[in-house]
């Protein structure tokens, strides 16, 4: 069958109702780019022969040497079923966990997915988050149960177990669906109750009613897979056959005479055949019966797996060809892999294409069905509710709704992702075979010149009987010189040449070649553009003042054909395309449109976190531009991928894991930067953090009061002896006091651990400090901010779960009094204020009511400079920790005591007029701050002004943030340090006889199983295992040696785990000596990385070079 035309292509795609777009999601290797070659066969753009074997979608050259899929890509197939012509826009995924971001970019631009689970594997981690990702985008999955072929040649499973097995999987997948099921209904009720005098919203979509009703009643048989829907296809892609329930409904409706509909509903299910009465009957597991489903599907299956591929009986092979009445080639039949005339026979009996792109097209829906709600959510970007928005915004989800490709119609485009390509490889670019015209038209030219030269040269004639073609040489002179510029000039240029397509769809509107559009930031708002933007105002006008707008045209469409790409005039609406021409407007996503009103759509899901980071510097130094630039394009291509200068000044790159990152560097090599260049170590994160003070020793014995002397001993030594000493007291129960250098402010801060679930709550609720924190901003400054009732109360409960988790006296009050977060303001550490009687205006102040609120503010106001100095002290301190520089993470440091005296030093100022503010006395309601005081209170401060100001150690707020941040690195010392360690979660699927050796890996690397359990049926383990980051490094490489190319763990970062071993331990308790010895040189992880980090960052790492000397002399001695 011929590729379809590209008018075909062209036709179809005005029609949305026969539009389906879709993306294959699965855990990694279940099969999904097999599947979409046997898709993609069809289309006669491969053989079908080759189908499973090529992975046509794996473009890339990493990806068919590796075997794994990792960028997205996406073709336009075309499937007629019956009178229906359909186009299917379906877009491959990978299923590595380290790619997850390419997931999501594809899974935004669809309406339905084809969920493919391995039949042996079952419910992986990946295929949990695929499902996740699916349900928060509202995007309908199908499933496809893959690798059925494993059951019968690899596990031997009986048809009836096979069918228990393949039941339980179901079992499964549904049950992930039902808890996102489940957590949405009761989220939305909850929602509802709150809301109850508010009118019901508008619910359009038949999903929109079904999930928005009350559990008990909500419908959600429609959610479910489940055979009898028609939403699941039983498939082996790599033989290429594929089943759905109607399929063996209307064979055996044909065969049998048994009504289809009947079959459609009993073929899957406890039912059975009485051969006697000629009916179906139900319970066949208590009779003991076989099901319908083993009996009618499974056992044909079987026994034609038994016949080709274990008994290889010809004479059974025959029969069973001639009973299906297909043809198979002579050939097959005598081919020496039984695997090619299974495939033969297969995929002429039960296409696996044909059995899914039914599904698809008549289970998903089509971009005209897209429901009210999924509309409502693309629009309502972070905190706004769909109601907030303008009018004019509003009305636009009538036209997404409508996906209409009027001329009339907004033109709405989402961009999902950049992919680069190579210059050369676009179709404007591609040599392009020669018309029929157009050759004639070369053959008169080249013959007129041909004449024209015999006329000029008579004498020699011996060129005139070739053919035209090659009568080429005849006007050799000039072309040969024209050709030759060219290739001088040209293709040296197009090679090097990136350029960039965007990955987008139409959801409104038709987007034609070279039309200008809007540009929408993630930031835009859309009330803002409409106020400011003068009415009617069009995108081919220039607009230069309104913030996260810009402008730019489409230069070309394409349409994307997996590794080719074809050029279009226009895509109307409901249709994936590519975009040209957005490079320098668009890095990574954007909302395209020529409406102002159209809001930005709200950002993509992204699963992973990116937690590896490598410094990359050029083999030259002189090729750092070609770096930067290299650097540049790899951002804009990859969705996950950061870049980022440090404060080192190393240029960084971050990715999500080690082969996202093996990627992501061949990429810079090969295409953006093309230069040498070589990569760190990946730099691994650490934190810092503080714990209580242990109880044992090392060897398990009790701590009497030694140890704690032994400590603080420590701290003492370690402090810098010189200036800073003579200002510096540490207490003997941590409490730490420094003077500034000008002797005018104390600080006395102490630190201590905060409970664990705390820190894991201000981890989990960033987003939410960082508005608290705006907003406090706000109200400093005298402004006031529109806050949304719910962001409120979001705080409100932030702050109650707070005081619940700080429970004690310890804590008593604690909520109320915290001063600031920390690092960056937002980050997992407390700066809290015990001052006595230093009555600072709430961090909560937002939630008092506007009129408490404006008078906190006046109060702030009194104070503000000094205070902010204290904050900021924290602030670095935080930022970078004593031990290796790395952020904490988990302290608590409070502020005891903060004493200010007048800006001028004591000995200069009559004792009685020194004003020495304790802040537990005067306050700062006495209005006076210490800097404004100077100048307000008379002459004498004010003329003694400059003097102070010109102090040798600097203004008094950059003394002050300097001491309150040794403070803290002090105070932090004062308590036993601790590294944490980021962890990966992992889970290992593998059979028993290599458990040891996993085991093995694992413990090697400080890895710690969670828990392990035999999957039923099957021979497998699953164990979930956490490891640390560092040591993850070669993990599944070794892993993979070790067990023999089992399949590889999916590492995936999951928390930051306090390492219990102390890196400044030495021996104290006499156990401990005798156990570890005087040099207690045995291994110390913690000391280990930290030491590791601090060779890194060029600190000073305390070692002892020569360990051994005796032995080294003995050594020499025998020389
Ligand atoms: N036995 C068997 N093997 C299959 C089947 N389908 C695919 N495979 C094999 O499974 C492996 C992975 O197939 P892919 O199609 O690359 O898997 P994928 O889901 O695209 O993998 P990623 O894109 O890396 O996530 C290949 O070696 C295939 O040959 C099947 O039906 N039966
Ligand atoms: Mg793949």
């Amino acid at each position: 069958m011929a590729p379809p035309s590209l008018d075909k292509i062209r036709a179809l795609q005005r029609n949305p109702r026969n539009i389906r777009n879709l993306c294959i999601l699965a855990h990694v290797d279940h099969g999904k780019t097999t599947l979409a070659d046997c898709l993609v066969a069809t289309n006669g753009i491969i053989s079908s022969r080759l189908a499973g074997k090529l992975r046509y979608l794996d473009s890339r050259e990493d990806e068919q040497s590796r075997g794994i899929t990792m960028k997205s890509s996406a073709i336009s197939l075309h499937y007629t079923n019956g009178d229906q012509e359909y186009l299917l826009n379906l877009i491959d995924s990978p299923g590595h966990v380290d790619f997850s971001s390419e997931v999501s970019t594809a899974v935004r631009l669809c309406d339905g997915a084809i969920v493919v689970v391995d039949a042996v594997e079952g419910v992986c981690p990946q295929t949990q988050v695929v499902l996740r990702q699916a349900w928060l985008e509202n995007i309908r999955p199908v499933l496809v149960i893959n690798k059925i072929d494993r059951l019968i040649v690899e596990l031997k499973l009986t048809s009836q177990e096979a069918y228990t097995h393949l039941q339980k999987i179901l079992e499964q997948v549904n049950a992930v669906t039902g808890t996102l099921f489940t957590s949405k209904v009761l989220k939305e009720q909850a929602e509802r109750e709150e809301e109850e005098e508010e009118e019901e919203g508008e619910l359009g979509g038949d999903q929109a009613c079904d999930w928005s009703s009350r559990q008990e009643e909500a419908d959600d048989s429609l959610l479910y897979f489940s055979p009898d829907q028609g939403n699941v296809v039983f498939a082996s892609a790599i033989d290429g056959w594929g089943f759905s329930i109607q399929q063996f409904a209307h064979i055996y409706n044909q065969r049998m005479g048994i009504k289809a509909e009947v079959l459609l509903k009993t073929l899957w299910g406890d039912f059975y055949l009485d051969a006697k009465a000629k009916k179906i009957m139900k319970g066949a597991q208590a009779k003991g019966k076989k099901q319908l489903f083993v009996q009618l599907v499974l056992d044909n299956i079987w026994s034609l797996y038994d016949a080709v591929v274990t008994r290889r009986d010809k004479e059974k092979v025959e029969k069973v060809v001639t009973s299906l009445g297909i043809k198979v080639l002579a050939r097959d039949l005598r081919h020496s892999d039984p695997k090619v005339l299974l495939s033969a026979i297969c995929s002429q009996w039960l296409p696996v294409s044909q059995a899914v792109l039914l599904m698809v097209c008549e289970k998903l829906p089509s971009p005209l069905e897209m429901a009210a709600e999924r509309v409502e959510k693309l629009m309502s970007v972070g905190a706004r509710r769909f109601d907030s928005l303008p009018e004019h915004t509003q009305e636009l989800k009538t036209a997404f709704l409508r996906c209409s490709s009027g001329e009339k119609e907004p033109l709405i485009i989402f961009v999902s992702k950049m992919f680069a390509v190579d210059a050369a490889a676009l179709p404007q670019n591609r040599p392009r075979p020669l018309t029929q015209e157009e050759m004639a038209h070369r053959k008169e030219l080249a013959r007129q010149r041909h004449a024209d030269r015999m006329a000029a040269d008579s004498v020699d004639s011996s060129h005139s009987e070739r053919t035209p073609q090659e009568g080429l040489p005849a006007q050799l002179d000039t072309a040969k010189v024209e050709s030759l510029t060219l290739k001088e000039s040209r293709p040296e240029e197009k090679e090097e040449q990136q350029t960039f397509i965007a990955f987008a769809r139409v959801y409104s509107g038709v987007a034609k070649k070279g039309q200008r559009v809007f540009v929408l930031g993630p930031k835009y708002d859309p009330a803002l553009g409409l106020s400011t933007l003068p009415e009617g105002v069009s995108s081919s006008d220039c607009v230069s003042d309104v913030p996260h707008l810009s402008c730019c045209s489409m230069e070309s469409l394409y349409l994307l054909m997996g590794r080719e790409l074809e050029e279009l005039e226009e895509v109307p609406a409901g249709n994936v395309l590519g975009i040209g021409g957005l490079e320098e407007s668009v890095l990574k996503s954007a909302t395209l449109s020529t409406s102002p009103a159209c809001p930005p759509f709200t950002p993509l899901n992204f699963e992973a976190t990116p937690i590896v980071r490598v410094a990359i510097e050029p083999k030259h130094p002189s090729e750092m531009p070609k770096l930067v630039r290299g650097m540049r394009l790899l951002n804009q291509a990859d969705p996950c991928a950061e870049v980022l200068i440090q404060e080192t000044g190393e240029h960084v790159l971050v990715t999500a894991g080690e082969v996202h990152l093996q990627r992501c560097l061949d990429d810079l090599r090969d295409r953006f930067a093309k230069i040498e260049f070589s990569a760190s170590k990946p730099i691994i994160p650490f934190r810092e953090t503080v714990v209580r003070p242990p109880k044992v020793d090392m060897v398990n014995e009790d701590l009497g009061k030694q140890q704690k002397v032994a400590i603080i001993h420590k701290v003492k030594e370690e402090a810098p002896p010189s200036r800073l000493s003579e200002t510096l007291n540490v207490d003997s129960s941590g409490l730490v006091t420094l003077t500034t250098p000008n002797r005018l402010a104390t600080v006395s801060v102490r630190a201590f651990p905060l409970p664990s679930e705390v820190t894991s709550l201000l981890e989990r609720s960033t987003e939410l400090i960082r508005t608290l924190e705006q907003i406090n901003m706000s109200l400093r400054e005298g402004r006031s901010l529109d806050v949304s009732p719910r962001t409120l109360e979001t705080i409100a409960g932030f702050k109650v779960q707070l005081e619940s988790l700080l429970q004690g006296r310890k804590w008593r009050d604690v909520v109320e009094h915290i001063w600031a977060f920390g690092p960056r303001r937002y980050g997992p550490n407390i700066l809290l204020n015990s001052v006595q009687g230093y009555q600072r205006p709430s961090l909560w102040q937002c939630l008092a009511g506007g009129v408490k609120a404006g008078e906190a503010g006046a109060q702030a106001a009194v104070i503000r400079d000094l205070d902010n100095s204290i904050v900021s002290g924290f602030q670095l301190a935080t930022l970078s920790g004593p031990m290796c520089e790395e952020p904490l993470m988990g302290v608590c440091f409070s502020v005891e005591k903060w004493d200010i005296q007048s800006s001028l030093p004591p000995q200069h100022q009559d004792p009685l007029e020194e004003d020495c503010i304790s802040r537990g006395t005067s306050g700062g309601r006495k209005g006076k701050g210490s800097g404004a005081e100077a100048s307000e209170d008379g002459p004498i401060g004010a003329g003694l002004r400059p003097e102070a100001a010109a102090d040798c150690y600097g203004p008094v707020s950059g003394q002050l943030i300097a001491a309150m941040k040794e403070a803290c690195r002090h105070a932090f010392q004062a308590q036993p340090q601790r590294l944490m360690a980021a962890m990966y979660t992992c889970e290992i699927m593998t059979t028993a006889d290599v458990l040891g050796r996993v085991y093995g890996v694992l413990g090697k690397r400080e890895g710690r199983v969670l828990h392990e359990e035999m999957k039923e049926g099957t021979d497998m383990f699953i164990i979930k295992a956490v490891l640390p980051v560092a040591e993850s490094f070669g993990f599944a490489d070794e892993f993979r040696k070790k067990t023999s190319g089992l399949a590889s763990p999916q590492l995936v970062f999951s928390h930051w785990e306090v390492i219990s071993s102390d890196p400044y331990w030495v021996p104290t308790t006499e156990e401990e000596y005798l156990h570890f010895g005087e040099k207690a040189d045995s291994a110390n992880q913690s000391l280990k990385y930290m030491n590791a980090v601090r060779r890194r960052k060029g600190l000073y790492v305390e070692e002892k070079i020569v360990e051994h000397a005796e032995k080294q002399r003995t050594l020499g001695k025998n020389k």
